[in-house]
């Protein structure tokens, strides 16, 4: 880096005197108050900057906090593929949001350039697209990164304005691959390749009978006004979108609190009883869906992640199996695709046991996008999902080109194996590869349901949750849990693995983990067992030992 940039970045960074919290990349990028995250999303615009220098490609800055609370904020990078931002980097972008003085910040990027070859004289100058939810600092922090951007001679800002996390994920995948990437091209790839999906239904009056209406929670977030603009592009495809921003973002509504909670959300009632429902999260990168049964209670019967998972297994697990009774001699080949599952521990063991069961591999990875996406894509068709509801399936350059040409004239038109190829072509369309998407996801749930001929009531007994528990617990410090084995095994504090397992043995199917949450500041306790009693009382002592070891005070 030469003088001038150096004193560049010197004088811009004055103007953002950097946070007294100590801030982390964490799960899913920096996450904080809002009120001080200014000097963090400037320093991030800087970071973005540079990885667009060193990939000579796009990169992506999103301003959000998806599922936290309001007054939150937050800001994450997508890589060229669309992606999380690669792991390697995210040391660097620590020790830059925490350095304490400007001459330290520039002293650090300078060894990163170094250290990193990063070119200033490349063919590109860096290239960011900008994205931001609904949260009403989220204009502020936006223009906090573009400073950190144009603190680089040539720099490029796209503000693309209020988007899903997800859109500017995929606009950012599609403009690295040379593709039409506006917003538009988004709702029509998203209704096309779902339409072409539903004219491949076997029997497409079916759609009608078993899809009536779908009445979605928009967790009065970005994710109700998109769908509102995409629902215009389905051709009468019956959504009616609620809490659309009238009341407070995730406040009650939205996919976390419903997934975590199991209660109905605000501005649904008893009119919706035995009506198929879904729940976006603030940005609309989770999805999960529910239904009320028919007694009043306020508890919601949940058809979470691992399920929408376990639909889209099946589907294209049916697809391949099609695939796979080509007699023709002259068709035939040897190349066997690869389909594989990932989950977290917070997947239901129920869930895991179904999986296994419909002879699929399933692996586990520790909680977070970024480690189930890149699991994913080891195989030709990787399909991962959080119980939370955040998930995607990936499909293989190498299976996509096996599958074209097999559309392309290999199989006889109007065959049951075009057919099969057809519909899968259409999934890796429809679905978003760059990050699980809300949006993207809920089409493709409601065309396998009508390809499938299933309701969501045939859908929820895909198999049973055992009954599970979430909590959180306040610490002194979080940072002093230490997991191992994707997340399954504590390995510090020293004491707490073996008290957790002395719980866990008193409940038949015990399970139960704890893992410092990367999104907020809490210790997130895991239990299921046989009963609902069960499970909260795990949860209940655990939750307790948690605060024993961690907790203001506890002795440990
Ligand atoms: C983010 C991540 C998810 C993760 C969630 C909760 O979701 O993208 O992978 O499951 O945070 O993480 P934690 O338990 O560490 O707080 P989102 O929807 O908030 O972006």
């Amino acid at each position: 880096m030469d003088e001038r940039q150096k004193s560049l970045i010197l004088n811009s960074s004055l103007l953002y005197p950097p946070s007294q919290v100590k801030l982390s990349y964490g799960t899913a990028g920096f996450r904080a108050d809002a009120s001080v995250l200014q000097s963090t999303v400037y320093r991030v615009g800087i970071l973005a900057a540079l990885r667009s220098l060193k990939t000579q490609s796009a990169i992506g800055l999103m301003i959000t906090a998806s599922h936290n609370q309001v007054s939150h904020n937050g800001i994450k990078v997508a890589d060229p593929s669309g992606g999380m931002l690669t792991q390697d980097w995210e040391p660097f972008a620590d020790a830059i949001a925490n350095a304490s003085t400007p001459q330290d910040l520039v002293q650090l990027i300078d060894e990163f350039v170094k250290r990193e070859n990063i070119p200033f004289d490349g063919v590109k100058s860096p290239e960011i697209l900008l994205g931001r939810d609904t949260r009403p600092s989220g204009e502020s922090l936006l223009e906090a990164a573009k400073q950190g951007i144009h603190c680089f001679v040539g720099a490029l800002s796209h503000d693309m304005g209020i988007l899903t996390t997800p859109q500017l994920h995929w606009m950012v995948r599609s403009r690295n691959r040379g593709l039409k990437a506006t917003e538009l091209d988004y709702f029509e790839l998203l209704s096309s390749s779902f339409r072409c999906l539903i004219d491949l239904i076997p029997n497409a009056s079916k759609l009608s009978d078993t899809n009536d209406k779908l009445v979605v929670d928009g967790a009065n977030g970005v994710g109700a006004h998109k769908l509102e603009l995409l629902k215009k592009k389905l051709n009468g495809f019956d959504i009616e979108v609620r809490n659309s921003g009238k009341g407070v973002l995730n406040e009650g509504v939205g996919a976390d609190y419903v997934q975590k909670e199991k209660v109905v959300p605000q501005g649904f009632g008893s009119q919706d009883i035995g009506v198929r429902c879904a729940s976006l999260d603030g940005d609309a990168d989770r999805l999960v869906y529910f239904s009320l049964p028919s007694e009043d209670s306020g508890k919601i019967d949940l058809v979470d992640g691992d399920k929408i998972l376990s639909l889209f297994a099946i589907f294209v697990k049916d697809q391949l199996s099609i695939l796979n009774e080509e007699r023709d001699e002259n068709t035939k080949d040897n190349y066997q695709p690869c389909l594989g599952v990932v989950q977290t521990a917070y997947a239901n063991g129920a869930s895991t046991d179904y999986l296994k069961g419909l002879g699929l591999e399933v692996v586990f990875t520790p909680t977070g996008v970024k480690y189930l996406h890149e699991k994913a894509a080891e195989y030709d068709i990787g399909i991962y999902f959080e119980a939370n509801g955040h998930g995607t399936i990936l499909f293989s350059e190498r299976f996509l080109s096996w599958l074209e040409q097999k559309c392309n004239g290999l199989y006889s038109k109007g065959s049951e194996q075009q057919k099969a190829a057809f519909r899968l072509l259409a999934v890796s369309k429809l679905i978003n590869q760059a990050v699980g998407d809300a949006l993207s996801g809920l089409l493709l749930v409601e065309a396998i349901l009508g390809n499938m001929g299933w309701s969501i009531h045939r859908w929820k007994e895909l198999y049973h949750d055992l009954p599970s528990k979430q909590l959180k617990v306040k610490v002194a410090d979080r940072t002093a849990v230490v997991t191992a084995n994707a997340e399954t095994v504590v390995v510090r504090p020293p004491g707490i693995q073996e008290a957790i397992n002395a719980d866990v043995a008193k409940h038949s199917r015990g399970r139960s983990f704890i893992r410092p949450s990367g999104t907020e500041d809490v210790i997130r306790v895991y239990a299921e067992a046989s009963t609902q009693e069960a499970a909260d009382d795990l949860a209940n002592s655990v939750a307790k030992l948690v605060d024993r070891f961690l907790g203001y005070g506890g002795s440990g």
